[in-house]
């Protein structure tokens, strides 16, 4: 028998909390409560323990339950629980910009902070327009996203995003002049490919014939994620973000790599940017900076940005941008201590030396019923189901329902079962990751 962690709620208890991206009737019917957390597991309300296939939402990268962490947080909460950034600074704001610009892809030494990832989208993109007005560019307002793209939930974030479901229900509010690049996700040419897609680089070039559309000069900035998470784990083909970054260069168009999953050692360095060796002008953050523990993003800008900014009187503001919590000082503890530990465990390569494992261990699932695609890199991994007809999702839907029952966390999204364990995992937990996978696939209809 397993101990009841927490009282169960009633179900008249579980009205009041409207529940984000959630079938709320359908989890209030069938809820799965998590009570507790360490390392590689959870355990549910009523004591039953569970595989995080997921690292939380991608962002509990050195596993739950750090105790450096609580330590650290706890400390900065008796010292100093809070401390304004606007026209006044704390030390340990500028210590942990100080360590992430030592991580940072060359050159993108200067960290604005915010607290989450949509903020940081809209932060890089206001960045990028003012950037532009800085240097006397002003009329370069144009945003250019992508299909499939998920860049938070803003209006920023959503107007250049390209989840149809995030979109459609705002359609004449979104931030105008904005276009999309095509997606790259094309199961026809790359499905089973291990690794980056061989074929594909070309699409970047949709880039140049937005170009000739609106003219080079109306566009700020471009903003892809280098691996799409949310909407099914969307590989950039080999030589994709390279052209991207030579189109941008020619154009003087602001490069936004949005890296709020593929950020602190998803892919085998600590940017995705690193791993694929393509530098963006604005990088943006948050999830795995503070191990998912106390909400923080941050956007990596060059020094050029920041440089074109520190300009006209010493006295004025140069951008009038920020949030109360920008670089929270509990956050910022939060921040030092999981760098500590990511540093100590190796944890922003571990990726790298367990990717060749990972991906032998999903790829197995290759041949299993209804499965149309397999696709990794790092520690990411993706399995694609073919829906069923007339019920898109339905099929995936179920899957991640009998995961969790059989004692694994794992993501759907569309008909796509999505992996992403915390960086720690070891030989073992990948195995009870696939082998629970495999059984419930082969058990679904
Ligand atoms: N950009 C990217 C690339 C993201 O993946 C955000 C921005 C927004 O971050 P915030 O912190 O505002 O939620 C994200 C968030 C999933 C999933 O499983 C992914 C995210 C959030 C929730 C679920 O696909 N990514």
């Amino acid at each position: 028998m397993n101990a009841q962690l927490t009282p169960a709620l009633s179900h008249d208890e579980l009205d009041a909390f409207w529940m984000p991206f959630t079938a709320n009737r359908q989890f209030k019917a069938q809820p799965r409560m998590l009570a507790r957390a360490q390392g590689m597991h959870y355990w549910t309300d009523d004591g039953r323990e569970v595989l995080d296939g997921v690292a939380g939402l991608w962002c509990v990268n050195a596993g739950h339950a750090r105790r450096e962490i609580t330590e650290a947080v706890t400390k900065q909460l008796g010292t100093m629980e809070f401390a304004p950034t606007f026209q006044m600074g704390h030390p340990i704001a500028f210590e942990l910009a100080n360590r992430l610009a030592d991580l940072a892809p060359p050159g993108m030494d200067r960290i604005f902070f915010t607290n989450s990832g949509s903020e940081s989208v809209d932060t890089a993109l206001k960045i990028a327009i003012a950037y532009h007005r800085a240097r006397g560019a002003g009329q370069r307002t144009r945003l250019i996203g992508r299909e499939k793209g998920y860049h938070g939930v803003g209006f920023g974030g959503m107007s250049v995003g390209g989840m149809v479901n995030n979109r459609k229900t705002f359609g004449a509010s979104m931030v105008p002049g904005v276009d999309h690049l095509p997606h790259t996700l094309d199961i026809e040419h790359n499905a089973f490919t291990r690794g980056l897609p061989q074929w594909g680089a070309h699409l970047a070039n949709e880039l140049e014939r937005l170009i000739a559309l609106h003219d080079a000069s109306t566009i700020a900035a471009v903003i892809v994620e280098p691996i799409s998470g949310s909407a099914g784990v969307i590989l950039p083909p080999v030589g994709y973000l390279k052209r991207l970054r030579e189109i941008c260069d020619k154009h003087e168009i602001v490069l936004i790599f949005d890296e709020v999953i593929t950020g602190f050692g998803r892919v085998g360095k600590p940017f995705a940017s690193l791993a694929f060796d393509v530098t963006p002008d604005l990088m943006t953050t948050a999830k795995g900076l503070t191990n998912g523990s106390i909400p923080m993003g941050a956007v990596f800008a060059q020094r050029k940005i920041y440089d074109a900014f520190m300009q006209g009187p010493e006295n004025s503001i140069e951008l009038f941008h920020g949030y109360t919590y920008s670089a929270h000082p509990v956050a910022c503890a939060a921040a030092l201590a999981t760098l500590d530990i990511y540093a100590k465990e190796g944890l922003l390569t571990r990726a790298a030396s367990l990717a060749g494992e990972w991906e032998n261990a999903v790829h197995s699932m290759r041949g299993l019923p209804h499965v149309i695609d397999v696709r990794n890199c790092g520690l990411i991994g993706a399995v694609e189901l073919e829906p069923r007809a007339g019920k898109p999702g339905a099929r995936a839907f179920e899957v991640f329902l009998k995961c969790f029952e059989r004692g694994v966390m794992v993501r759907q999204t569309g008909d796509v079962i999505a992996m992403s364990p915390p960086l720690i995992i070891e030989s073992k937990q990948i195995a009870k990751l696939v082998e629970t996978l495999t059984s419930v696939i082969r058990d679904t209809a």
